[in-house]
């Protein structure tokens, strides 16, 4: 690919990802209360880590698997906003002093730092519950009813996945875990929302069991992918470039994919899994190429 095109495509992404990103964040407004609606705190709470900024690639994800599917965005925008409302739960209670103790998050002071522990605790419990309010209101179709969606979204929030990663994370803290053992903790949290999020847009698309298999292995490899290169960026860039805390790994001792492989070794695992990643998307043909762009920009990103 010559210079001119490589750039016309990352122009071309760059521009989707903003679209969808309005799109979602239209969607999200409309399902989260507004702050004026009571207890005025809690809702204020919700949407301040909600709209603070971050970068929605698991519903970007989340779209573009349905429509690799062939399905519409409207049929998967329920799904989509219902990942970003988990991950926010997620960061918010991961931020907690009782958990990595953080102090900035998307750029902005950690959702503890202004509302207070016990707001911020709630507000995750609530953004978790709403994510299943919103899944609700999918609609089923010919392969997939509102349970399989439920059940999708439940197993993956709890304690075999992210709840339960989030555990062995925590007790993995200045212990040898081992390579094994970090990849599982991975596997656990980062690549299991990651491929939940491609699952759903592809369920809510009706997607036969063989593109839905293809969806799960891409979503295995780059989200650990995605987990390394996270890894890479804490001991690489700034706290302001990240909008979170750089060199937290580090200081708490937690092993990581830097800490364990060094960061060349670790540039070369991601970049092999990303690999593995796109090759899984063949049996969709030219209707795979927005997740194949996005797996590229996911090893590539900077932030
Ligand atoms: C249940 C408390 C609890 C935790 C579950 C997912 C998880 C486990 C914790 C979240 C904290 C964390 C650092 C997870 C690793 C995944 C990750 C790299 C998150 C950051 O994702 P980005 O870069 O963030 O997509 P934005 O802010 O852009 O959405």
């Amino acid at each position: 690919m010559n210079k001119k095109n490589n750039e016309d495509s990352k122009i071309d992404l760059k521009t989707y990802a903003a679209t969808q990103r309005k799109l979602i964040d239209q969607a999200l407004n409309g399902f989260l209360p507004r702050g004026s609606v009571r207890p005025k705190t809690l809702h204020k709470s919700m949407r301040y880590s909600l709209f603070a900024g971050g970068k929605r690639l698991r519903p970007i994800l989340c779209l573009a698997a349905a429509e690799a599917c062939g399905g519409k965005i409207d049929q998967a925008m329920p799904a989509a906003c219902a990942v970003e409302c988990i991950h926010t739960y997620s960061l918010i209670h991961d931020d907690l002093p009782c958990m990595d103790d953080d102090d900035i998050r998307r750029g902005k002071p950690t959702n503890h730092k202004v509302f207070g522990e016990s707001v911020a605790v709630l507000a995750g419990d609530a953004l978790l519950t709403l994510a299943f309010e919103i899944v609700g209101e999918s609609n089923p179709n010919r392969r997939y009813d509102i349970g399989d969606i439920i059940k999708e979204l439940a197993i993956t929030s709890g304690s075999k996945h992210l709840v339960g990663g989030q555990v062995l994370d925590i007790e993995g803290e200045n212990a040898n875990i081992g390579p094994k053992g970090l990849r599982f903790i991975h596997e656990s949290k980062t690549a299991a929302l990651l491929t939940c999020s491609l699952r759903l847009g592809a369920m809510s698309a009706a997607a036969t069991p063989k593109k839905l298999e293809a969806l799960t292995n891409f979503g295995h490899s780059t989200g650990l992918a995605f987990q390394i290169i996270d890894d890479i960026l804490d001991v690489t860039q700034t706290s302001e470039k990240l909008g979170k805390s750089a060199g937290k790994d580090e200081a708490v001792n937690k092993s990581t994919y830097p800490a364990i492989h060094g960061l060349n070794k670790s540039r070369r695992e991601a970049a092999k899994l990303t690999e593995t990643a796109i090759n899984s998307l063949k049996i969709f043909g030219k209707s795979g190429a927005r997740l194949k762009e996005l797996a590229h920009y996911l090893l590539d990103r900077d932030y």
